[in-house]
């Protein structure tokens, strides 16, 4: 079973001997929070949704202490149902994947097409030149992985190659046409692959508006709009010292570009090199990103980071904030009401804010969300108010309650999954919180149920305290007795 939060928080230290002695195996648990693994060092992360997993692909590195050099020599896989809790599966490719390759198993990125899953990795070849562009495939999101064409897909042969062939992003649009993105040393290239995912087809292409363009693209599409996030070095607002990246971005209304720069939207991580990835995942937005903070991390020591990524109203993103928590768990999936007679519909609700646009209505007036971005039945939020915020339920006479249930809203713009919550009632003279509460829950795309000892009261209020920056909101709160 993979790690929960619960226990992280109950027995960190304890697990901690535990795990170092076990990670070397695959499909051992792997730490949640961030970095998402810290018994070993991980890089260039890229992730890929399969139906409710979240896969990220990543390197491993294996520089000592004080070495200043990337050793690389293997792809790692880790898994995820809820975005927060990682399944580390071991090393599922290496440089031996590639029987042409010597070395330097650096950034990869997997893409399914009818059913297979193809590796596009960088690593040194054995020919002319230094990096190649690899591809191996694999019937399954673990593989196992073999070496799909026997020799490079792109090389310093290739006509009009990068000055570094490495750091291939991979996506395919809607109509089935699949684009390769690569390169660093500030050349990107792009091509169109064939259907068969293992050539290109026709020519390499220098696509414009990468601003500042250093290496590491990644490529998606939402609502239409195709965005390239890339690393950058520049001191012109990306970072401090050149020696560092951050992530910009570009969008473009053709996949080929041209594209029109947008911004930062990863700020310098502790590590020099940064590189990064972006996935929808349950109804959210993640980047996944790698660092230098592990114990014992540095430069050449890297760790892989998750963070949520929110998008304005716009489309343009909003800076990732780097946490050392991560995301709450995003299990997704629909869910079903708790059983029982909810209370709230026969009580008036209040709040301290609810914002023009939406309405207080949503959270007693009996709706199934699809999930938290679901505004079919009415959305309540609080925005632009930030900190602990509350809704409120009255009866005319006093109701015994033990359970509650809360359903989020999440806009994935200003309205976030709530730091924490507390159910309270009030006893007469004040609010107070409700006696022997359990975790009051702040999952998304589920009702978080949280039971207490019975209280008989005519105000039951629910408490609720923002991440940093963001609002908060409901979709639905029952209330119960059990
Ligand atoms: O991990 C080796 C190289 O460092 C990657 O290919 C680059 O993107 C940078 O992260």
């Amino acid at each position: 079973m993979p790690l929960t939060r619960t226990h992280r928080r109950a027995g960190a230290a304890a697990l901690a001997a535990t795990l170092v002695a076990a990670l070397a195996a695959p499909g051992v648990p792997a730490y949640a929070a961030n970095p998402i693994v810290t018994n070993i060092y991980t890089a260039d992360p890229a992730p890929l949704v399969v139906g409710n997993t979240m896969y990220i692909y990543a390197g491993r590195d294996e520089a000592a202490t004080g070495v200043n050099n990337f050793v690389m020599r293997e792809w790692r896989v880790f898994s995820s149902t809820d975005a927060a809790n990682w399944t580390d599966h071991g090393a599922r490719a290496n440089i031996g994947t590639f029987p042409w390759a010597g070395a330097d198993a650096w950034a990869s990125e997997v893409e399914e097409r009818n059913g297979r899953y193809y590796w596009y990795t960088s690593v040194n070849g054995n020919g002319p030149g230094w990096m190649n562009i690899g591809v191996a495939v694999g019937d399954s999101p673990l593989g196992p992985f073999t070496d799909a064409k026997g020799g490079p897909l792109i090389s310093d042969s290739t006509p009009n190659s990068s000055g570094l062939n490495i750091d291939p992003t991979v996506f395919t649009d809607d109509d089935g046409q699949a684009y390769i993105y690569w390169g660093g040393y500030w050349g990107p290239r792009a091509a169109k692959l064939k259907s068969n995912m293992i050539e290109l087809d026709g020519a390499v292409v220098t696509p414009t508006g990468l601003t500042n363009f250093w290496e590491a693209p990644w490529m998606f599409k939402r609502n239409g709009l195709y965005y390239m996030i890339y690393a950058a070095n520049d001191t012109n607002g990306c970072v401090t010292n050149s020696n560092y990246a951050c992530q910009r971005y570009a969008t473009a209304t053709n996949p080929l570009g041209p594209w029109t720069h947008r911004g930062v939207v990863l700020d310098q991580v502790s590590s020099t090199t940064n590189h990064a990835g972006v996935v929808q995942f349950n109804g959210q937005w993640y980047m996944v990103y790698h660092n230098a903070n592990a114990p014992g991390g540095g430069n050449f020591r890297r760790s892989v980071a998750v963070d949520r990524l929110y998008f304005n109203a716009d489309g343009t993103m909003q800076k990732v904030v780097q946490t050392t928590t991560g995301p709450p768990p995003n299990p997704g999936g629909p869910g079903q009401p708790p059983a029982g007679t909810n209370l709230a519909p026969s009580a008036t609700a209040s709040t301290s804010h609810v914002s023009a646009w939406e309405s207080l209505a949503a959270v007693n007036n009996g709706g199934v969300p699809a999930n938290s971005q679901d505004r079919g039945n009415l959305a309540y939020g609080n925005w632009p108010q930030q900190g602990t915020q509350w809704i409120e339920y009255t009866w005319p006479s006093a109701r015994s309650v033990n359970r509650v249930a809360t359903y989020w809203f999440d806009d994935n713009q200003g309205i976030d999954l709530p730091a924490s919550c507390q159910v309270q009632y009030w006893n007469g003279s004040s609010y107070v919180a409700v006696p022997g509460q359990s975790a009051c829950g702040v999952a998304g795309n589920t009702y978080n149920v949280t039971t207490f000892t019975t209280v008989s009261t005519t105000r039951l209020r629910l408490s609720i305290t923002s991440r940093p920056g963001l609002s908060t909101g409901v979709l639905e709160w029952m209330a119960f007795q059990s």
